[in-house]
């Protein structure tokens, strides 16, 4: 036992020296003042100080570049070290999108004091990752934008932290905005505590006023403050430490996983109670109740973007486990004699579900590798272990499978992801899960709040009124935009963006939150323009596409691939009509060249895969390759396919 606290004690002055002059290295190295070195040691702690905290907010609030300051402050980074911006969005899709998709762990040192972070996603269709991130800390950071003030998702995760329990430190950030209004944003955060019943210790809690981007945290928002520090206090004064006993019995859950070309499979989670080893014999606690022994062969504790390999891990900590192939986010990691599971993590169900299926279009197999029902279906069920906020059931046709998740971007990830993996897939529109409770048909209903300017008040309206959405509030924060608040169905929302951003010209901002389930409000208004569908395989001309231009917004170019039944444009009527866009111009002896002709063609709408799925009705799908995105209709054969405009006319006649 002696020596084995001696290691402890030993590896914790490294550490802390260490650590100290890192903190002040990060801050010179920023142009910031050093710190005094004035800080007490406390080595005769048995264990080192840790607090782990989740950064939540909104989309675009600033959490991920908050986090680049941490950690630069910090001097985790080598002199020399090149360090993208934004680092933590690591994956392809986040650089290029520029939103955080996954939470992700990292840790840092504060002057002795280790600091577990997660960074979380603010779009709401990833709140299924906050929620796993919740389970994993002891506090929270709630960010909010000085000038945007609290918004759907700033609601959402803060109701998921207090519910949680976990003490909350509030960011006010972007106060270099030109259009901050920090008083009146913090009142709205007050506001806000208090709509979601906060008790008054949850009440009472600690503000800061940052710039993110320059690494500044203010205590008050005109003091000198020149770096996080500030920051760094606070989070160690206020966030608790974590509980436990290191000489308990061993529990840790897994929260989250990752994938190591070199290590494999590695589980992350917190330990909760007792000490992980090196070479332990300990139990897996399966979701099924089975406790599975295994011997824990890899460990590693987080510190900036590395992971250091660890002989044992205490409790409070965060770990990573390599080489434990089959484990599962939610389990346990426990003693085999005495095992104590945590409790299961139950997160929000997903709402919004969608047909995949394999390509079989005309052209399917030229440009994936991946096209198989078998491969399909191996790739829905991998997604699954690392994504918990989505489920896969059978689809009623064979080679279909229905996903149901949290909403249309987190879909379209998944598939954008997939295809760049070589994989050839349809969807079917999204359509929202209703389901029956106590004899009652309810659906998901959402909280919508459009941020636009005064001039589109009613075209705003008057499309949400269309799709059912029910005026709560309207805010006229006298910038010349107004914020108004809708409750509408789950169903009102898709292709709801796309739409308002034509109404208003790209100017809407639009954010939604699930709000609970409501009666089924009936049929809403789908589509209400046709599809120009191709009636023949070939390739387009441009003569054919310069005389069908008229018809309405075509989707493709000259010299493209079609095939019977692919959607090339939208009818601007609500028929659905049959073309020939292969059509070769007849030589005849008048001089006009097929140059002229491309000239004068209007430029086609280039579908990018969320305005495809947008597009979409019942009897259509999108066909998704490496290469490409096409529309076609469900039924290709023209001669079969049901025409949408004589059922709509049927069902009209039907009720009349
Ligand atoms: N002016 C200003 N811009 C900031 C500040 N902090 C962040 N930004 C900018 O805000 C944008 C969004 O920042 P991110 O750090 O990606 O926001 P996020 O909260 O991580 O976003 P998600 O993870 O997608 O929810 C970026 O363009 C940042 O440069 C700040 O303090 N001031
Ligand atoms: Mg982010």
């Amino acid at each position: 036992m002696h020596k084995r606290r001696d290691k402890i004690l030993m590896r914790l002055l490294l550490v802390q020296s260490s650590s100290i002059k890192d903190f002040d290295r990060g801050a010179a190295k920023s142009h910031l003042q050093p710190l005094s070195f004035a800080e007490e040691r406390n080595a005769a702690r048995m264990t080192q100080p840790i607090r782990n905290v989740a950064i939540i907010a909104h989309v675009d609030h600033g959490k991920t570049t908050l986090v680049d300051a941490m950690l630069r402050q910090s001097g985790i980074f080598r002199e020399n070290q090149v360090v993208a911006e934004r680092v933590m969005d690591s994956n392809d899709l986040e650089r290029e999108r520029g939103i955080t998709i996954l939470s992700k762990n990292t840790a840092l040192f504060y002057r002795g004091t280790k600091i577990n972070i997660v960074d979380t996603p603010g779009h709401s269709d990833f709140g299924g990752e906050v929620e796993r991130a919740l389970r994993m800390v002891d506090g929270v950071l709630l960010l909010v934008d000085a000038s945007e003030g609290p918004l759907p998702q700033t609601r959402y995760v803060l109701q998921k932290a207090l519910q949680a329990k976990l003490p909350p430190i509030v960011v006010l950030n972007k106060i270099d905005r030109a259009d901050a209004r920090t008083a009146a944003v913090l009142d709205e955060i007050y506001d806000l505590f208090i709509d979601l019943d906060a008790t008054e210790d949850q009440l009472d809690f600690p503000v800061l006023y940052t710039n993110a981007r320059t690494g500044v945290a203010h205590r008050a928002l005109t003091d000198a403050a020149t770096n996080l520090q500030p920051l760094f206090e606070t989070i160690v004064a206020r966030i608790p430490a974590p509980s436990g006993d290191a000489a308990g019995v061993l529990q840790i859950q897994v929260t989250n996983l990752d994938y190591s070309d070199f290590l494999g499979r590695i589980a992350i989670g917190r330990v909760f109670n007792g000490t992980l080893q090196r070479g332990a014999q300990v139990g897996i606690a399966k979701l099924s109740g089975q406790l599975v022994p295994t011997v824990i062969t890899k460990l590693f504790t987080f510190r900036g973007l590395e992971r250091d390999e660890a002989e044992e891990v205490i409790c409070g900590d965060v770990v990573a486990i390599a080489g434990v192939e089959d484990i599962q986010i939610g389990e346990s990691i426990t003693s085999l004699e005495d095992p104590a599971p945590c409790a299961p993590l139950t997160i929000d169900e997903p709402t919004l579900a969608m047909i995949f299926t394999v390509n079989t279009s005309p052209l399917a197999g030229r440009e994936g590798n991946l096209v198989t029902s078998r491969d399909l279906r191996d790739r829905l069920q991998k997604e699954l272990l690392t994504n918990v906020s989505i489920r896969v059931e059978d689809a009623d046709a064979t080679d279909a499978f229905r996903l149901v998740g949290r909403g249309e971007l987190q879909l379209a990830i998944l598939i954008e992801t997939m295809r760049r993996e070589g994989y050839e897939v349809m969807v079917g529109k999204p359509e929202i899960v209703v389901r029956t409770e106590q004899g009652r048909r309810v659906e998901p209903l959402e909280l919508l709040v459009v941020d636009c300017p005064e001039s589109f008040i009613g075209i705003v309206m008057e499309t949400l009124g269309s799709r059912r959405g029910e005026l709560t509030k309207m805010v006229n924060h006298g910038s010349g935009r107004v914020r108004m608040e809708f409750r509408i169905p789950s169903r009102g929302l898709i292709g709801l963006r796309g739409q308002l951003l034509t109404d208003t010209r790209g100017t809407a901002l639009l954010h939604s939150l699930f709000d609970g389930w409501t009666d089924y409000a009936g049929e809403l208004a789908s589509r209400t323009t046709g599809a120009l569908v191709a009636d023949r395989a070939g390739e387009t001309t441009a003569f054919a596409l310069w005389n069908l231009q008229e018809r309405g917004e075509l989707f493709v170019g000259p010299g493209t691939e079609v095939y019977e039944g692919m959607i090339v444009g939208e009818n601007s009527r609500e028929a659905d009509i049959d073309i020939n866009v292969t059509k070769e111009k007849k030589q005849t002896n008048m001089r006009a060249s097929t140059a002229d002709e491309a000239i004068r063609l209007v430029p086609h709408r280039v579908l990018t895969l969320e305005t495809a799925i947008e597009f979409i009705a019942d009897d259509e799908y999108v066909e998704v390759t490496p290469k490409s995105i096409r529309l076609r209709k469900k039924v290709l054969d023209a001669k079969r396919r049901p025409r949408r405009w004589q059922q709509i006319r049927a069902s009209a006649d039907a009720t009349a």
